[in-house]
């Protein structure tokens, strides 16, 4: 599984690649394509042809008719279309013709990519947050979640809000990359700052949501796919089921279906396995690239987040950070933050998962540790349960990574 996005440091001037989004190729600024407006109303345009390369990328010609594009050094982010003479600031890259946004080409940004392993919650947690930035969350950051292109707002109605969240059906299994092309979902996150003294400012993030199938991080061959992804990601997301951590189990509420009977009978399927696995590929890619050496801890920050935390007794989560709900608004509360930190070490522990969190401290210089429930209380068979969707603290790991980047203030609010 897996999600990505990318952040614009504000004051920093880009001058560095872009990485593309869809095909995750590092772009130098000067190669980013321009594409027609083509025709709109009474205004002179050219007419839609068949992108041969967007065609390649999506595996398919449907909605791949578009105005031509055409390389141009421009001015300000615009240029004329030498066929049609019309002005066009819309941006395309080079490599795969997909779209990216002016926003994200001015801004140097980060990729964070979402991973676990089969069944740990990926589809219904991406299905959750997205929801819930483009309502609860983002009215309370001030912020707007905006699709970078139609094919991610049809699929994101399609395989994930319209089952989940109207119909309120499980999710299928992802299918695996080999049977089909996978495409991120691209979105951009725009927040407004106001600050007292200053004019309000605009700070973008590109989230890219890309929802792998957890089958997908066994095999060599198709890993080797996502491989570009993690590869390009800045900051990391893992989702870790706690119905597969052994020692959980005698926390459980009797009522949990569908756990295994044995947890732990496949070790593929094992968190740490998982986590180790995709690290071990990572270290890999950053030794070659010489970002880092043999020794050294990897820079890029991770969210580990055990996932369906509804499914917990009561009583672990009686007077604990993780029972009640998150304080602040358009802040991050650092030490709301620290006390989660330390409760969710503490269940590793207890679960005797402890490794999993030594594991982290080893290999990533920064690591911080969540407790979330993306449906809020045990489904009923392959329905949600009858109370609907309810996330819990889904959108924490996201909250801490805009504090990463500096799109997010910290304070102390002396809870603990
Ligand atoms: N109790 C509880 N169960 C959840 C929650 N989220 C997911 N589940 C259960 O976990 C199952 C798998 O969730 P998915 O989101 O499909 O998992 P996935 O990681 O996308 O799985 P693959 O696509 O197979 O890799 C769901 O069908 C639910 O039964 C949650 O917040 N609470
Ligand atoms: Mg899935
Ligand atoms: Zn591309
Ligand atoms: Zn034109």
């Amino acid at each position: 599984m897996s999600l990505a996005s990318r952040v614009g440091l504000p004051g920093v001037p880009s001058r560095q690649a872009v990485t593309c989004p869809y095909c995750f190729e590092a772009v130098a600024p000067q190669r980013i394509l321009f594409r027609c407006r083509g025709r709109a109303g009474r205004t002179r345009g050219c007419e839609p042809v068949l992108d041969e390369e967007l065609a390649a990328y999506t595996g398919s010609t449907a909605g791949a008719s578009l105005p031509p594009v055409f390389a141009a050094a421009g001015r300000g982010g615009r240029a004329s279309c030498p066929a049609c003479g019309q002005p066009t600031g819309n941006r395309a890259c080079p490599e795969c013709h997909n779209p990216l946004p002016s926003a994200y080409c001015d801004s140097p940004g980060r990729i964070v990519a979402l991973v676990g392993a089969k069944n740990a919650g990926k589809s219904t947690y991406i299905a959750v947050l997205l929801h819930e930035l483009m309502n609860r969350v983002g009215t309370e950051l001030d912020a707007s979640l905006v699709a970078c292109d139609d094919r991610t707002i049809e699929r994101y109605k399609r395989d994930f809000a319209r089952p989940l969240l109207e119909e309120r059906r499980l999710l299928p299994t992802t299918a695996s990359a080999a049977t089909g092309p996978r495409e991120p979902l691209v979105y951009l996150l725009t927040r407004t700052r106001r600050t007292r003294f200053a004019r309000p400012r605009n700070d973008s993030l590109a989230l890219v949501l890309f929802d792998t199938a957890g089958e997908d991080l066994r095999s060599r061959e198709v890993r080797d796919l996502h491989l570009r992804y993690l590869e390009a990601a800045d900051a990391i997301i893992f989702l870790v089921d706690p119905l597969e951590l052994p020692g959980a189990r005698a926390g459980l509420l009797d009522a949990v279906p569908g756990a295994p009977a044995v947890p732990g009978d496949d070790p593929d399927s094992e968190p740490i396995n998982v986590i180790a696995r995709v690290t071990e590929a990572l270290r890999q890619r950053h030794g070659a690239a010489g970002r880092t050496g043999p020794g050294d801890r990897l820079r890029v920050p991770v969210a580990v987040a055990l996932t369906k935390i509804d499914v917990l007794r009561p009583a672990l989560l009686r007077q604990s950070a993780l029972h009640r709900s998150r304080s602040g608004a358009g802040v991050l509360d650092l030490d709301d933050r620290e006390a989660v930190d330390a409760q969710v070490r503490a269940l590793l522990h207890d679960w005797q998962a402890g490794q999993l969190d030594t594991y982290l401290s080893q290999q990533y210089a920064e690591h911080a540790l969540f407790g979330l429930s993306a449906l809020g209380g045990l489904p009923e068979e392959d329905r949600v349960g009858a109370g609907g969707v309810r996330p819990y603290r889904a959108e924490d790991p996201l909250l801490w990574l805009l504090y990463r980047f500096g799109m997010l203030d910290g304070v102390r609010t002396g809870r603990s």
